[in-house]
C-alpha cells in the first residue's frame, strides 16, 4: 500500500503526477473543510509536501501525529515550524543549490531593469513615444558599480560570479567571513555594508536574526544613489520604511521579487517609477522547477527507504 501524504499547495503538474504515481496524495488547499480532511487522514498521513512560501504550520502538524517527513519544494524553510519538527522527530528536506543560478539571474535582471529603466523603456516604445517625444531619459550604469551581498550562501556566491562579469567590486555581510570568498570584502555590519555600496543584494535566509534587518537605518545608509535588490524573503525588509525611502527618493530604487505578505503586494509600490516588481518568480523556470521537483521527490524517497535525506535541514 502506498504511503499517504498531504500536499499543502499546488506544485508543477509534472511533479505532482510523479508524486501521485508513488504516493496517495491529499490536496490541502483544495479542501473546503480542512479540519475534516486532516481528521480523516490523521492516522495514515506520514509525510507533508509543501513549497517555500506555504511551508507548514505547527497547527497542521499537530493534527497529523504520524508525519515524520516534511519535504519542501524550495530552499527557504522559514514557513516550516522547524522547532516543532526537531522536537517531534520530523525530518525536513529542502531544495538548495539547484535554484541558485536562476535566483542569481533574477537578482542581476532586477538590478539591470531598475537601473536601465527597462520597464519604462518598453512602455515608452510600445506607446509610440519615441517618434513623437524623442529619446527616453538617460538611465544609470550598472557595470563597475560597487555591489554588496547580504548572505553569502549558494545564491550569494552564484550572484557574485555574475557581478564579477560586470566588473563590480564585491563586499558581503554574512554571519562570518567565508574561506571560499576571499576575493570579496567581508563587512560585519549590514549598515556599514549598505553605506559602502551602490547595490545591496539580499540573498540571506529568513531567520530570527535577519527578519526586519533591512530597516530605515540600513536604507538611509544605502543612500540616494543606492539600489536595493531582494530575491530572498520580503520579511527581511521593513516594507513601510522601504516605501517611504522610495517615495522620498532617499534611495535610488529597488528591484523586488519577494514581499512580506505574499501574494499581496502593498499598493504603494504600484505607483512608484523607481521600483521593478516580480511576483516571486526567481526560481520560476521550467529547468529549475523540474530540478527542484526531482530533489524534493528524492528526499521523500530517501526518507521512506530509511536513508539520510539528500539535503536535510532537520
Ligand atoms: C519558490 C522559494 O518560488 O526556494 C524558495 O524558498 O521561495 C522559491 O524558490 C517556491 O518555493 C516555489 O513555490
Amino acid at each position: 500500500m502506498s504511503q499517504t501524504l498531504l500536499l499543502i499547495g499546488p506544485l508543477l503538474p509534472s511533479v505532482v503526477s510523479t508524486l501521485e504515481s508513488t504516493y496517495t496524495v491529499h490536496r490541502y488547499w483544495k479542501s473546503d473543510d480542512k479540519d475534516a480532511l486532516l481528521a480523516s487522514i490523521a492516522s495514515d498521513c506520514v509525510g507533508v509536501v509543501t513549497d517555500g512560501g506555504n511551508g507548514v504550520s505547527k497547527a497542521i502538524l499537530q493534527k497529523l501525529p504520524n508525519v515524520k517527513i516534511v519535504s519542501v519544494f524550495g530552499v527557504g524553510v522559514d514557513a516550516v515550524d522547524l522547532d516543532y519538527c526537531r522536537d517531534n522527530g520530523i525530518s525536513v528536506g529542502n531544495t538548495p543549490d539547484v535554484l541558485s543560478d536562476d535566483v542569481a539571474d533574477m537578482a542581476m535582471a532586477l538590478a539591470l531593469a531598475v537601473s536601465r529603466q527597462l520597464v519604462f523603456g518598453d512602455q515608452y516604445a510600445r506607446a509610440g513615444k519615441w517618434p513623437v517625444s524623442g529619446a527616453m531619459p538617460l538611465t544609470r550604469r550598472v557595470m563597475g558599480k560597487r555591489a554588496g551581498i547580504y548572505g553569502m550562501g549558494s545564491i550569494g556566491k552564484a550572484l557574485a560570479l555574475r557581478l564579477e562579469g560586470f566588473q563590480m567590486p564585491i563586499s558581503y555581510c554574512n554571519r562570518s567571513p567565508r574561506s571560499d570568498s576571499e576575493n570579496y570584502t567581508f563587512v560585519a555590519s549590514l549598515k556599514e555594508l549598505a553605506s559602502q555600496v551602490d547595490y545591496l543584494f539580499v540573498t540571506a535566509a529568513a531567520t530570527p536574526g535577519t527578519i526586519g534587518s533591512i530597516d530605515a537605518t540600513v536604507l538611509d545608509a544605502l543612500g540616494p544613489d543606492g539600489y536595493l535588490i531582494n530575491v530572498s524573503r520580503g520579511t527581511l525588509v521593513d516594507e513601510p520604511a522601504l516605501i517611504s525611502s522610495l517615495q522620498e527618493k532617499r534611495i535610488a530604487g529597488a528591484g523586488l521579487d519577494v514581499f512580506a505578505d505574499e501574494p499581496n503586494i502593498p499598493e504603494a509600490f504600484f505607483s512608484l517609477d523607481n521600483v521593478v516588481l516580480q511576483p516571486h518568480n526567481a526560481s520560476g523556470t521550467w529547468e529549475t522547477r523540474e530540478a527542484m521537483g526531482k530533489l524534493m521527490l528524492d528526499n521523500l524517497a530517501a526518507h521512506f527507504a530509511g536513508k539520510p535525506l539528500l539535503t536535510a535541514v532537520v
